[in-house]
């Protein structure tokens, strides 16, 4: 806990280290109350700096030094220096060993940083700062050292001793302890080290690496989740191949280890040859987990497998570079699920999410560029900014070059810095030698925060058949930075005829036309491209793909909107168009909500979704994508001052509404869809996850009309189904029904059936906490006291505080304020255990802006009462501090 302002850390102040450390040895002595760790440092002045010997200030946070000497003198109290956070001394010598002892406490590290207990067994995460909450160390990724660790504990409770590299010698204690030691070839930054201490079972498999190298792949687990193993080790498998493929990266130790943990304040970590995954992320089986906790893990898997290249052998100079390992990983992971399943649903799903979340970040207090000039605590910095804004970052980069060229300047990259830490401008500098280009003014994307507005015109004219587009951007003012310079936006695009084809398209200085598509740089606050030949008057399809990251305005009426829902050759600007549409009419009904019981509902949108629904040869995982109205969320964050309350009522009015008018046809396609459920074996592929999609999508809809037909074949959905994603999706529709005694019955046999299992349970918490009906506010109250809930363990304060704030939105947006002051309550009692989730929970609060006068009250006087609540960690501190209007 902070004892004063935590400080402001700055790119521009930073500095090469002094001292290097060439090796790392460690070895750490694990009991019940406590552990030591033993630190010999093999360390050196930076050759790159002068030969004077400044002093040594090593970090470390929350140790109990026991010993220290320097070349083997043990140094007295006089000739070190403790504060909180460091410890500093002065080296004689160019060259030296440091070596120490700490006494740490893992059993109450109730911050699940450094190292800690979970479940019984030992593990750690020190990414970012946590290394130094386990010893005296230069906690700074571009210090890279390379590691031997030594554990040794009880044998019979941790009979696993794990740590990064390869195992290279282990022995047997007189005491019934035991002990392993680990060397890890690859030098490394602290964060990426790891130990897991444990009794744990393994799956075993192997995999050949393009040059024929065997590795062996193990999954580490607790016994009774072996058999939801094989889903995780499948998606690294296809992972490593992919990455060979697509990108040539080969891996590089001989074994790789998956360990899943119960508590973790994530979702995994990519300790080099030790991947920490919490079990939400990793274990699946169809019994107990949904298609979409599949593909999540799918794509996890993926995530932390990728970094061992962008991250691990390639890695950051410092904290600001986060989104040099980020951006780029989750660019590849969204690449590698979009070729396992479907691409534009993919796609669609990513931007959804984009838009919700992270314009909304963008849009708040705390908004940063992807690479962050400044921050106080840098685990607050863990965001979507950096991580899917990162990622579109690359993607237009990825959009500009050219499938060929990006991985031309990726294979430089990763040639050009293999071993170091680098930053962002390195990974562009590789870009622009395989390219040629400069991206100068490309880079603004790193150092501009904001999402940025086109607003586009357009104008035909038949006698000269030309075409003329107008492109305006700007980007709005975000805190502590205002006047923005154009950005270069890729902006895919087509034109489409009357029948809805792609029109050839040729700009006026060009000889030849292009067919199909094509992507418009638009590099200056205003732009206009003129297209000559152009038959017709052009509608356009505008932004294909979501080419770039920003809000585009253009004047679509509801005609071409619909045309474009059926017709656009880009399927998802076809989505795009649908979730327009859909968002016109619901802001219609939200203005008439405040007139009247029975709004006039545009009847375009039930037409085109029927006409949808009898396609036949329409892509289920498309149709449901369609049917699937704009989040709540999203619909807030079209407003700049939004009513919760009317926009959820709208919303639920518009869904209601077309329930009732596609009931028969929606009914007819819900049985047939459910009948092959029925008939065929569960299947974690595409297909089928499109399939149940959809059914569950239906059977949601269907639910609103409050049919008793409907209702026994949601019961018996619930009942008969053999997998957590027909099963989930019914209870989901039984809780958010009148039919309270049905849904109670159906909550209490789910309980009963899956007690043992706690991540079933997560399930069964959320989908309470995330109800619609009234009553919100008590119902999560009472799940608190469930004993299987835990306030220190992130899984269970996810599925009951976060869903509740961020998916209840009637109840957690409540006129009285109960829906706020309840997670202000929960805040202060979690940062006294777990800071970073005390922050994460924090922002649905800080997002008081988008609101109405009457809710920003009401949010501001949550934030202020945190504020006083007594001393707070740096990380809710910082994030006070920016939310709250000064
Ligand atoms: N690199 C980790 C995140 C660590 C977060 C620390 N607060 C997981 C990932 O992005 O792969
Ligand atoms: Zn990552």
């Amino acid at each position: 806990m902070r004892t004063e302002q935590p400080k402001m850390i700055v790119l521009s102040e930073y500095r090469l280290p002094d001292y290097l450390i060439e090796e790392t040895h460690l070895t750490f002595e694990l009991h019940e109350s406590y552990a030591l760790v033993h630190a010999r440092l093999v360390m050196q002045r930076n050759p790159g700096l002068d030969d004077t010997l400044p002093p040594l200030r090593l970090d470390g946070q929350q140790l109990e030094l026991v010993d220290l000497a320097l070349d083997g003198q043990q140094l007295s109290a006089v000739e070190y220096t403790l504060t909180a956070n460091s410890l500093e001394l002065q080296p004689q010598r160019a060259a030296f060993e440091l070596t120490s002892t700490v006494r740490i406490e893992p059993q109450n590290n109730t911050a699940l940083e450094g190292l800690y207990k979970s479940s019984g067994m030992f593990c750690t995460q020190c990414e970012a700062e946590g290394f130094r909450k386990i010893t005296y160390y230069l906690d700074r990724p571009d210090v890279m050292s390379r590691f031997t660790t030594t554990i040794h504990a009880e044998k019979h409770s941790y009979p696993v001793l794990l740590s990064n590299g390869n195992p290279v010698a282990s022995g047997e204690e007189e005491n019934g302890r035991h002990w392993v030691t680990w060397e890890d070839p690859f030098k490394k930054p602290a964060y990426l080290f790891a130990i897991v201490a444990g009794d744990l079972w393994c799956v075993e498999d192997t995999f050949t690496t393009m040059s024929g190298r065997e590795v062996a792949l193990r999954m580490y687990v607790e016994p009774e989740n072996l058999d939801k193993c094989q889903h995780g080790m499948d998606s690294l498998k296809k992972s490593m191949r992919w990455d060979e493929e697509k990108y040539g990266r080969e891996y590089d130790l001989d074994i790789f280890m998956i360990v899943a943990v119960n508590d973790f304040n994530m979702g995994a970590m990519e300790n080099k040859g030790l991947n920490i995954f919490n079990s939400s992320c990793v274990l699946a089986k169809a019994e107990t987990a949904t298609d979409a906790a599949h593909q999540r893990i799918e794509s996890i898997v993926a995530h932390e497998y990728f970094h061992n290249w962008s991250g691990n052998r390639v890695t950051c100079r410092d904290w600001f570079q986060l989104s040099l390992k980020e951006g780029f990983t989750v660019f590849r992971d969204s690449q590698f699920s979009a070729d396992m399943n479907s691409a534009v649903v993919k796609r669609i799903e990513d931007v959804a999410y984009l838009r919700t979340h992270q314009f909304a970040e963008d849009a708040g207090p705390m908004a940063h560029p992807v690479r962050p000039e400044a921050y106080m605590e840098i685990s607050n910095f863990y965001t979507l900014t950096i991580y899917e804004k990162g990622a579109e970052v690359v993607r237009m980069l990825h959009t500009l070059l050219g499938e060929e060229l990006f991985r031309k300047g990726s294979d430089l990259y990763f040639e050009r810095h293999d071993g170091q830490a680098v930053t962002c401008d390195d990974f562009i500098a590789a870009l622009e030698t395989v390219s040629g280009s400069d991206l100068t003014q490309f880079k603004r994307w790193y150092s501009q925060a904001g999402t940025p507005r086109l607003a586009i015109t357009d104008s035909y004219d038949a006698a000269s058949q030309t075409y003329q587009l107008t492109v305006k951007q700007s980007c709005p003012d975000t805190p502590g930075q205002s006047n923005k310079q154009p950005f270069v936006i890729p902006l895919s695009m087509a034109l489409l005829n009357a029948q809805g084809a792609a029109m050839p398209l040729q700009l006026a200085n060009e000889s030849a036309a292009l067919t199909g598509e094509r992507v418009l740089a638009v590099t200056e606050a205003e732009q206009t491209f003129t297209f000559i030949h152009v038959a017709e008057q052009p509608l356009p399809s505008l932004l294909r793909g979501f080419s770039a990251p920003v809000i585009m305005d253009y004047d679509y009426s509801r005609d071409a909107l619909v045309f474009l829902l059926q017709h656009d050759t880009d399927g998802f600007n076809r989505w795009e168009a649908g979730q327009q549409l859909a968002l016109q009419v619901i802001e219609e009904v939200v203005a008439q909500i405040y007139e009247t019981d029975e709004p006039m509902l545009d009847t375009r949108l039930a037409e085109v979704f029927t006409a949808l629904l009898a396609q036949d040869d329409l892509d289920p995982a498309m149709l449901a994508e369609f049917l699937a109205l704009p989040s709540t969320g999203y619909i807030i964050e079209q407003y700049e001052h939004a009513d919760p309350l009317a926009i959820h009522l709208a919303r639920e009015y518009v869904s209601n509404q077309l329930a009732f008018a596609l009931k028969a046809p929606m009914l007819e396609r819900y049985q047939a869809l459910r009948k092959v459920s029925l008939e065929t074996a569960y299947v974690a592929q595409a297909e089928d996850f499109a399939r149940r999609r959809l059914q569950n999508m239906l059977l949601a809809y269907l639910m609103r009309t409050e049919d008793l037909e409907v209702m026994d074949a949601c019961l018996d959905q619930f009942g008969v189904a053999d997998n957590m994603t027909e099963r989930l999706a019914a209870l989901a529709c039984l809780v958010n029904s009148p039919f309270v005694d049905e849904a109670q019955k159906a909550l209490e046999s789910f309980a009963e059936r899956f007690a043992d299992d706690p991540l079933v349970m997560d399930q069964w918490f959320s989908v309470q906490a995330a109800s619609l009906l009234p009553g919100g506010l008590e119902r999560v109250q009472h799940l608190l006291h469930h004993p299987d809930f835990s306030i220190k363990n992130p899984n269970k304060v996810r599925a009951v505080v976060g869903a509740f704030s961020t998916q209840s939105t009637p109840n957690f947006h409540a006129l009285d304020g109960s829906g706020y002051a309840f997670l202000a309550d929960k805040v202060i009692e979690l940062d006294r255990l777990n800071p970073q989730m005390a922050a994460r929970m924090l922002s649905p609060l800080t997002r008081w802006q988008r609101f109405d006068l009457h809710q920003q009250e009401l949010m501001q006087a949550q934030l202020k009462r945190i504020k006083n609540s007594g001393e707070l960690s740096a990380d809710l501190f910082e994030v006070l501090d920016k939310s709250l209007p000064v």
